[in-house]
């Protein structure tokens, strides 16, 4: 029988997530090019400036400068006792336009300094390949995942930075949020739509060349880094049916599979046979050539990585609505909000590392998992975001129950640490993080970063191996 653990693991790990674009800043600086998410004023639920608006205030076009501030932050994380670090490499920074045969080494060496900061600290780095920021010219001339070129342009990124960084980086996620495909085609995977088209048969066609890229890179990976780990991962905050009514429950399950279908074609290795009927009744059609099935068999994924915020419900007939958080429906009664309209969920939480554990029987990690919050600085100029600590207190005990329930679980990184600007609205209002950072939406502020009330208590959770709770 699979152990059933009352206790965290001696190796389990500890620490937090950002995503270069969201954080790094320095948006054409050393040779970069534009990547989607330059041209996202208000984040990726909104308009998509191709050419940058020189009369528009981008927010991450400096984000908090952690491209400059890298070494200040990582001491700050490095207080709090992690000992694994989440960012992304930023694609762009690599192949400026993503189609080149050679890389930009100023972009490589950046990440080299930056993970070697990193371990030098205490830290594993565990690095995103693509985290909503695929570069803008392979939009423009290819129409991006669209175009099976795509897969051999990904695949010459995997294999630069893998061999470039296989001594020092061991984990491994290839897209973020993959499934967002369905939800934000634009940022998660630089699909924009034509008129008339039909953007079921869009989407699913671009997902299907992201899952050939996906194996294709896990095989790569095989080969260069033997001893590392690759995981998928998906934005899998849960949706309930809103009542017990059946077609509400029926109907949810419907929506949650939605979601499911990715990981259960990145896992398992195959489409579900529900996915048939999906395409059937949506009129799509996708062109695989021979060998994509045999290749995606092959090589999936070592673990499933996921973003976990809220819960939400659904009821039957109201369309499939989403945004960075998950699926979004009508208000559950029973929980409360974020001022974002987030539902605060911590049983959620274990229910769905319960659920996804029962689906694949592969270990998780949960990768992102925060509370969005407007922290006020008082009279004394602390932040007391007790707020924050009661949100993560409750959501790591949900994983502490998960494992108890006999679910394997890698590890936990808070997605926020640092204040950073917000993916679905460009905000740096809604702040996650531990350490506050003097920046607001519209760009004013010193960049100083203070210590929240929450920085010395998750200090101590992971100090104590998070069995302290
Ligand atoms: C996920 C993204 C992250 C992060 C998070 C929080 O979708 O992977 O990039 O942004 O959501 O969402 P937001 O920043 O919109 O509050």
């Amino acid at each position: 029988m699979k152990q059933s653990l009352k206790e965290f693991p001696k190796d389990f790990m500890w620490g937090g997530a950002i995503a270069a674009n969201q954080a790094e800043g320095a948006y054409l600086e050393d040779g970069k090019g534009l990547d989607i998410s330059s041209g996202f004023a208000n984040g990726i639920k909104h308009e998509h400036d191709k050419v940058i608006d020189e009369n528009k205030f981008y927010p991450n076009h400096e984000a908090i400068d952690f491209y400059h501030r890298y070494k200040e932050d990582l001491a700050l994380m490095e207080e709090m006792n992690f000992n694994v670090f989440r960012t992304s490499i930023n694609w762009s920074r690599i192949f400026p336009n993503g189609d080149e045969a050679e890389p930009n080494e100023a972009g490589l060496k950046f990440y080299d300094d930056l993970f070697d900061e990193m371990i030098k600290r205490g830290m594993k780095p565990l690095i995103t390949l693509s985290h909503y920021e695929t570069p803008l010219h392979l939009v423009e001339k290819y129409g991006s995942w669209r175009n099976r070129k795509l897969i051999t342009f990904f695949l010459n990124y995997c294999e630069t930075v893998f061999e470039r960084y296989k001594d020092k980086v061991k984990y491994w996620l290839t897209f973020n949020e993959i499934n967002n495909m369905r939800r934000m085609p634009g940022g998660a995977g630089g699909i924009f739509f034509e008129e008339g088209e039909n953007k079921q048969q869009v989407v699913y066609q671009a997902s299907h060349n992201m899952f050939v890229a996906n194996s294709l890179a896990i095989k790569k990976f095989r080969t260069i880094i033997p001893d590392g780990k690759i995981g998928c991962m998906l934005s899998l905050s849960n949706v309930y049916p809103h009542t017990c009514k059946p077609e509400d429950v029926f109907e949810t399950m419907e929506l949650r599979r939605r979601s499911l279908m990715f990981g259960d074609v990145m896992i398992r290795g195959e489409y579900p046979s529900y996915t048939a009927r999906i395409w059937e009744e949506e009129g799509v059609e996708v062109n695989m050539q021979p060998g994509d099935e045999e290749i995606i068999k092959c090589y999936t994924s070592d673990f499933l990585a996921l973003s976990y915020y809220r819960t939400s419900t659904h009821e039957y007939g109201q369309p499939f609505y989403g945004d960075t958080g998950g699926d979004q429906g009508t208000p559950n009664p029973y929980i409360g909000t974020t001022p974002w309209g987030w539902q605060i969920d911590p049983l959620g939480l274990r229910y769905t590392l319960n659920e996804l554990y029962d689906r694949y029987q592969l270990p998780l990690f949960v990768v992102e998992n925060g509370l969005g919050q407007i922290d006020e600085i008082d009279e004394n100029g602390e932040i007391n975001d007790f707020y924050r600590i009661e949100y993560v207190r409750d959501h790591v005990k949900a994983i502490k129950e998960a494992l108890q329930d006999g679910v394997e679980i890698m590890g936990y990184t808070y997605w926020g640490p640092i204040d950073i600007i917000s993916a679905g609205t460009a905000e740096m209002k809604k702040r996650y993080g531990f350490i506050y950072v003097d920046r607001d939406n519209e760009g004013n502020g010193t960049m100083e970063r203070r210590k929240k009330a929450s920085f010395d208590w998750y200090a101590n959770l992971i100090k104590n191996n998070g069995n302290n709770i």
